[in-house]
């Protein structure tokens, strides 16, 4: 609903407009009108005996559409990814955006409102609107707004968010921003299973494999990164992982260990067998370290071979009581071994692991040579993959401390 004034002046004092009787200039004022629209306005003379003459021409106008705010959406800041703080979204966290609207229009946007979908349901939102307020001309507000990534979300997910920001008459704009939801963990392709033991028990950080505890595993605050909790195995404490089968044609196995006692063996025949990390699970790598007369720390790998000190010896003694990373890598017959990201060896070997054996970590459960060779120390971030990682991959898990 509009108001119009129009302008006339009239040299005539002896007739009646339109309006009133009026000479000189005068103004009226014409309400009511409709926004967009053409209207005209033609004056006409009265005269007393009731005869209308009207001017010839008229004039015509268009009605102008008033002044109104204009928003849109010109900055999005990730405040906190709500979980690890790596700076990246993951599944199970809850990141909070800062979006930033300007209001580009003539008149002050009132009680605006912001409300957010997205294309994937993994991303829910636990506030629908969030309020921002009153946003004048050519100024900028910001609003804080909280979404939730799903625990099932899947890595190297990109997400469109839609923003709809709501002017309380009413009035509709839209905006948009992307993200993409990234594994928390470096090197994800591939990673079957990572038992972190974050939340001090034998489940998969990944929600797939998780394990039982079989006899003594305590929880500790040491970790290869300073922050969170490791497992640390004693007195013939072990972990199983039952639905694990690593008939895969590819493996690398990658785990953290921080152990100043790396003999365990329990064969009544040879001491010093060493300790066992990983074995079973129909896996190429059968993965144990040995300590040897000459002190230094060797791994063994193979079906039948146990942990003994003829295989591979290591650049460093391991049992230092500090963290160090353990990679071992098999495609076909080919194995390779890294110590703390390094490449320092590289074998053949063609067995595979009992597959009706289950998958175990931190012994070998009576299959070296009868023996049970029980992990004693520190473990954190056991990774098993389905295929070979490459050497700059390795070193990057190193490098991450992951
Ligand atoms: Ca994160
Ligand atoms: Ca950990």
């Amino acid at each position: 609903m509009l108001g119009y004034q129009f302008h006339a002046t009239v040299n005539d004092n002896k007739t009646s407009y339109g309006i009133r009787r009026q000479t000189g200039t005068f103004t009226s004022t014409m309400n009511n009108l409709q926004a967009n629209t053409t209207y005209w306005v033609r004056l006409y003379v009265k005269y007393s005996n009731g005869q209308v003459e009207y001017h010839p021409n008229s004039v015509s106008f268009n009605t102008l559409v008033p002044a109104s705010a204009a928003l849109s959406l010109v900055k999005v800041v990730l405040v906190t990814d709500g979980g690890n703080n790596d700076g990246k979204i993951s599944p199970n966290e809850s990141p909070v955006f800062a979006l930033t609207l300007t209001n580009k229009g003539g008149t002050t946007a009132n009680n605006a409102t912001i409300s957010l979908s997205t294309n994937n349901s993994v991303v829910s939102f636990p506030t629908a609107v969030i309020s921002i307020g009153n946003i004048a001309p050519n100024t900028e507000n910001t609003a804080t707004i909280t979404l939730r990534i799903a625990t099932n979300a899947i890595w190297d997910t990109n997400i469109t968010s839609n923003v709809r920001m709501t002017e309380a008459n009413g009035q509709v704009w839209s905006g948009e921003f992307s993200f993409k939801i990234e594994s928390p963990y470096v090197v994800p392709n591939g990673l079957l299973l990572l038992y972190d033991f974050e939340n001090q028990n034998a489940n998969d950080a990944l929600g797939k494999y998780n394990g039982a505890i079989n006899g003594n595993i305590t929880f500790q605050t040491t970790t290869p990164s300073n922050r969170g909790t490791s497992a640390y195995f004693s007195n013939n404490g072990y972990l199983t992982v039952a639905a694990l089968n690593g008939n895969f044609t590819e493996q690398t196995v990658s785990v953290w260990l921080k152990t100043s006692r790396i003999t365990g063996g329990t064969s009544a025949t040879t001491t010093n067998r060493g300790t066992a990390i990983v074995d079973g699970g129909c896996f190429r790598i059968r993965f144990g370290i040995g300590l040897c007369s000459d002190n230094r720390t060797r791994i063994a790998t193979g079906t039948n071979t146990g942990i003994t000190c003829s295989q591979q010896a290591m650049p460093t003694a391991i049992n230092d009581n500090q963290w160090h990373l353990l990679t071992i890598t098999q495609q076909s017959t080919e194995t390779k071994y890294y110590f703390d990201g390094t490449l320092f060896d590289r074998r053949n070997f063609g067995d595979r692991n009992d597959c009706n054996k289950i998958f175990t970590i931190g012994a070998t459960l009576n299959d070296f040579n009868t023996e049970t060779s029980y992990y004693t120390g520190n473990m954190d971030n056991l990774r098993v993959y389905n295929r070979v990682l490459t050497d700059s991959e390795v070193r990057e898990i190193f490098n991450a401390k992951q």
